[in-house]
């Protein structure tokens, strides 16, 4: 399709050297061609090229003094990608890896993620270089507190609110939201994933982790099967991995792997959610100490070697390009049934391809992980209308949108003439609200 092909190609050639985002735009546009043909549209008008390109990005300086006294500089982004159907809304990354590609490839991602929960939120996404592992609490307190002086002034409940992603947990967003509430003078709900006590949501910890199995669930009984009895593997030991895990665990299924970014613990005999959590959660540590602490369980160093453990189903919760096409022939030669992506675009390009030939089901991110994003809408419901919803009302209501955003994508695929392929049935499902708020607000 000529339309695509044009837009990829200057995208490519305006956007040098942000592979991620190259990427993440050659899966939605490619996802797209069958939309696009049906509504022309929406090239006389240029959609596409300002779907691709934010609507403002925001990078900044962020000085911050060490233990010692010894002055760092961090790099801090938000790009606001894109406002047509609400407020900009989407996490904030501390790793040393975030770099602009990065954090543009999250927030186009982010658009369509939004878009899919149902709710009226826009798509943004920030973060900074800063590396959170091995620093104090006071150090990532003044950390927070420096990036927060110059975010706050791009922020605002109804402008943008952003929340956690790698590195950014309930300590960070305390930290944040300390920050914002002093220089802007106001309680407002500017970021989720805040405390109980200040404004946060029951289940918003647990959302990302339960919704991808509520997903997985729902796709499983759709062929009359489910999770009880299943093998799975989960990759990551942070936020999302560690509640889809005690998630499938609840509904009957045996998880014999995970991994940090050290390596990656087997244990036969399914492994102890507890025990990671006392150890990621708790202790800040290595997930190398499960295998020092439950007998029978064996600990690898390097994360790769997780592909190799056969299983039914798959969860990659980690991060972006963890399961490559060597790691997918391995699960499919291992008789994988489903991958979910827990994580934003863990699987690369070639990884999809390759599982989606041999007839696995495949759950894509922007659909599978949109519970956690969903339940901040939830979280910010709540704050506007100043109530608190008990966490049975918040699992509840995120269950409901994972099983419709499930309907939604099969169903877009099907009437698009791409039944099964649930990458391009997100991406189509995700952007034709887009499409229609933009194309009623004129060229903007
Ligand atoms: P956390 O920081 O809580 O956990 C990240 C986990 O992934 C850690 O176990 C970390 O290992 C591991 N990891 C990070 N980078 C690598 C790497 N390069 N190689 C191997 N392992 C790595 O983050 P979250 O759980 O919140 O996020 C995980 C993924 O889910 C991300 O892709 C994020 O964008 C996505 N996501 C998060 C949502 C949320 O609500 N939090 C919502 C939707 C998606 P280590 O412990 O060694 O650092
Ligand atoms: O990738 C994601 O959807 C998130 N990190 C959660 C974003 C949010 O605003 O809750």
């Amino acid at each position: 399709m000529e339309y695509i092909e044009k837009v990829l190609s200057e995208l490519k050639a305006k956007n040098p050297h942000e592979p991620e985002f190259h990427q993440a735009a050659t899966e939605i546009l490619n996802g797209l061609k069958p939309v696009v043909k049906a509504h022309p549209e929406y090239e006389k008008v240029a959609l596409l090229e300002r779907f691709v390109e934010p609507e403002r990005v925001v990078m900044f300086r962020v000085p911050w003094v060490d233990d010692a006294g010894n002055v760092h500089v961090n790099k801090g982004y938000r790009v606001q990608f894109n406002s047509a159907i609400g407020p900009y809304k989407g996490g904030l990354r501390f790793h040393p890896s975030v770099n602009l590609s990065i954090i543009k490839f999250l927030g186009l991602e982010q658009i369509l993620k939004n878009s899919l929960t149902g709710l009226p939120i826009g798509g943004g996404k920030g973060g900074s270089d800063f590396d959170p592992k091995g620093k104090s609490d006071m150090e990532v307190m003044r950390f927070c507190q420096s990036f927060m002086t110059e975010l706050f002034r791009h922020i605002g409940q109804d402008t943008d609110v952003p929340a956690g992603d790698i590195g950014v947990g309930g300590r960070e967003i305390g930290y944040l939201f300390g920050q914002y509430k002093r220089i802007a003078d106001e309680h407002a709900g500017v970021l989720t994933g805040r405390g109980l006590s200040y404004g946060g949501s029951l289940a918003r910890t647990e959302a990302t982790g339960y919704g991808l199995v509520y997903m997985v669930e729902e796709a499983l009984k759709c062929r009359g099967d489910g999770l009880k009895g299943k093998t799975v593997v989960v990759s990551g030991a942070g936020n999302v991995a560690i509640y889809a895990a005690q998630k499938a665990i609840s509904l009957g299924a045996k998880v014999v792997a995970m991994y940090d970014s050290n390596g990656y613990i087997y244990d036969k005999n399914g492994v102890q959610v507890e025990v990671i959590k006392q150890i990621k959660e708790v202790e800040r540590g290595r997930i190398k100490a499960y295998a020092d602490r439950v007998k029978g369980a064996e600990y690898h160093e390097g994360c790769k070697g997780i592909w190799s453990i056969p299983c039914d189903i798959a969860l990659p919760c980690a991060t972006q390009n963890e399961l490559d096409a060597a790691g997918a022939q391995l699960l499919i030669k291992n008789g994988v049934k489903l991958v979910g992506e827990g994580a934003n675009m863990p699987t690369t390009l070639e990884g999809i391809a390759l599982l989606q030939k041999a007839g696995v089901v495949f759950l894509p991110a922007k659909a599978a992980n949109a519970g956690g994003v969903a339940t901040s809408a939830l979280e910010m419901a709540q704050s506007s209308g100043r109530m608190f919803w008990s966490f049975e009302e918040v699992d509840s209501k995120l269950k409901g949108i994972m099983v419709n955003i499930y309907h939604n994508m099969d169903e877009a695929a099907k009437e698009y003439g791409v039944a099964g392929d649930y990458v391009a049935g997100a991406n189509i499902a995700g952007f034709t609200k887009v499409a229609s708020a933009m194309m009623a607000q004129g060229i903007v």
